[in-house]
C-alpha cells in the first residue's frame, strides 16, 4: 500500500485537474487493494474521506460508550455488599475508563481532537450506546450488566479485532480480553446470588427481565434499517451485520440462562432445528429510536454527570498541560545544553 498522507493529492502544487484525478484514482486503487488483501490501513496511509469519517464516528461513539458506561455500575461501588465485590467492581469500572482512553487515542490517529469529541458528546451531537441509559436499582444489575452487556460487547467486538483500521483493531484485542473477564465476573456474581435466598433469586430474574431487550438493541437497528452497514462492511470496518451478531448473542446466552436457572423474557424464544439457531421475538425498535434520540430513562442524568465531571476536571487538565509544557521545556533545554556542551 502506498504510504501517503491523506489529501496528499490536493497538496501537489501545479497539477492540472486531470492529473489530480489520476492521482486520486491511483491512491483509491491502492487502498482498495489493501482492503481486498485483508491487510490493515494505518494512520499515515491514504484513505477515502468517507472511510475516515465513518471510523471517527464509530470509534468516538465506542469511546463515549465506555466512559458513560462507567456510571450505571459505578453507582454501586459505595454500596457493594462485600470488600471483595467492591474491589472487583472498582477494577472493572477502571478498566472501562482505560478502554475509553485507548479508543480516544485511536480516534486521534485519524485527526480527531479529543476535546472536540467530548464537546460533541456532551452537546448531544455524538451518540453513545443506548444500553447505558437504563437504571441500576439493584445489585443484581451489576451481575446482569457483566453477563448481558459485556457478553453483547464481546460478540460485537471480537470481530472488530480484525477491523481494517490498524489502531482500532489493535485496541480491540486488549479490550476484548478485559471484557471477557468482565463477563465472567458478572456471571459468577449471578451464580452466587442464585444459590442464595428466594429474594435474591427474584432479584436476578427481575434484572434479567429489565435488561434482556435493551441488550438485544445494543447491536443496532435491523439490517434493513442500518444506513451505515453496507459501507462499513465493504470497507471491512464491520465484519458482520447487526442481525448476525444479535443472533450469535442469543445463541450464546440461552444455554447460560438455562444453567443459571433464569427465564429470558421472550415467549417466542425457541430452538429452530432447521436453522440450527434460536428463533426469537422482535425488540421494540421504537424504544431504541427514543433512547438514541435522548429520551431514555437516564439520558439526562448520564450526560449531566459526564458534563459535571468534565467541568470539575478542568483544573486537572490545565495542571497536566502546564506540567507537560514544563517537562518539554526541560527536555528541550537539556538537549540544547548537551549540544552546547558537546560543541565547546
Ligand atoms: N446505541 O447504521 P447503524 C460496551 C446508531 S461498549 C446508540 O447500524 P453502525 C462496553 C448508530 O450509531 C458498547 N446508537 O450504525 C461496556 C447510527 O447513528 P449515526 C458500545 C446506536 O455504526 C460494557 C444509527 O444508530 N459498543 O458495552 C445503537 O453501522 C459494560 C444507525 O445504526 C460499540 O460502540 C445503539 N445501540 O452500527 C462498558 C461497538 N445502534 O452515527 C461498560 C462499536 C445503532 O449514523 C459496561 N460499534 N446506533 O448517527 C459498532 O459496532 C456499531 O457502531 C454499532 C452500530 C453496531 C453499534
Amino acid at each position: 500500500m502506498t504510504a501517503r498522507p491523506a489529501r496528499a493529492a490536493d497538496q501537489d502544487e501545479g497539477r492540472d485537474p486531470q492529473g489530480r484525478d489520476a492521482e486520486e484514482q491511483r491512491l483509491q486503487a491502492g487502498f482498495d487493494a489493501t482492503i481486498d488483501r485483508d491487510q490493515r490501513i494505518e494512520p499515515r496511509d491514504w484513505m477515502p474521506e468517507g472511510y475516515r469519517r465513518t471510523l471517527v464516528r464509530q470509534i468516538a461513539q465506542h469511546a463515549h460508550s465506555e466512559i458513560i458506561g462507567m456510571q450505571p455500575e459505578g453507582a454501586w461501588i459505595t454500596r457493594a455488599p462485600s470488600l471483595r465485590r467492591k474491589a472487583i467492581l472498582f477494577a472493572k469500572v477502571q478498566d472501562e475508563a482505560g478502554h475509553g482512553l485507548y479508543l480516544y487515542s485511536a480516534a486521534e490517529t485519524l485527526g480527531a481532537d479529543r476535546a472536540d469529541l467530548t464537546e460533541r458528546l456532551v452537546s448531544g451531537r455524538q451518540k453513545y450506546s443506548s444500553i447505558f441509559n437504563y437504571p441500576t436499582p439493584t445489585f443484581a444489575d451489576v451481575g446482569v450488566i457483566g453477563w448481558f452487556v459485556d457478553g453483547a460487547a464481546i460478540c460485537n467486538q471480537v470481530p472488530l479485532c480484525r477491523s481494517s483500521y490498524g489502531p482500532y483493531a489493535r485496541a480491540m484485542v486488549r479490550i476484548c480480553k478485559e471484557e471477557s473477564f468482565h463477563q465472567r465476573q458478572g456471571y459468577e456474581l449471578l451464580l452466587t446470588m442464585m444459590r442464595g435466598t428466594r429474594e435474591q433469586r427474584a432479584m436476578v430474574q427481575d434484572s434479567v427481565d429489565r435488561w434482556w431487550w435493551p441488550s438485544l438493541m445494543m447491536f443496532g437497528p435491523p439490517d434493513g434499517d442500518s444506513p451505515n452497514s453496507a459501507a462499513s462492511m465493504a470497507w471491512k470496518i464491520k465484519r458482520h451485520s447487526n442481525d448476525e451478531l444479535r443472533q450469535r448473542f442469543v445463541d450464546m446466552t440461552v444455554p447460560q440462562a438455562e444453567k443459571l436457572g433464569v427465564t429470558l423474557p421472550d415467549p417466542d424464544l425457541r430452538w429452530n432445528e432447521e436453522r440450527g439457531r434460536h428463533d426469537f421475538g422482535t425488540p421494540d425498535w421504537s424504544e431504541l429510536q427514543r433512547v438514541i434520540s435522548g429520551d431514555g430513562p437516564c439520558n439526562t442524568e448520564r450526560v449531566g454527570r459526564r458534563t459535571a465531571a468534565h467541568e470539575e476536571g478542568a483544573w486537572v487538565r490545565e495542571a497536566a498541560a502546564v506540567h507537560a509544557a514544563k517537562q518539554a521545556g526541560r527536555v528541550a533545554g537539556g538537549a540544547a545544553g548537551k549540544r552546547e556542551g558537546a560543541a565547546a
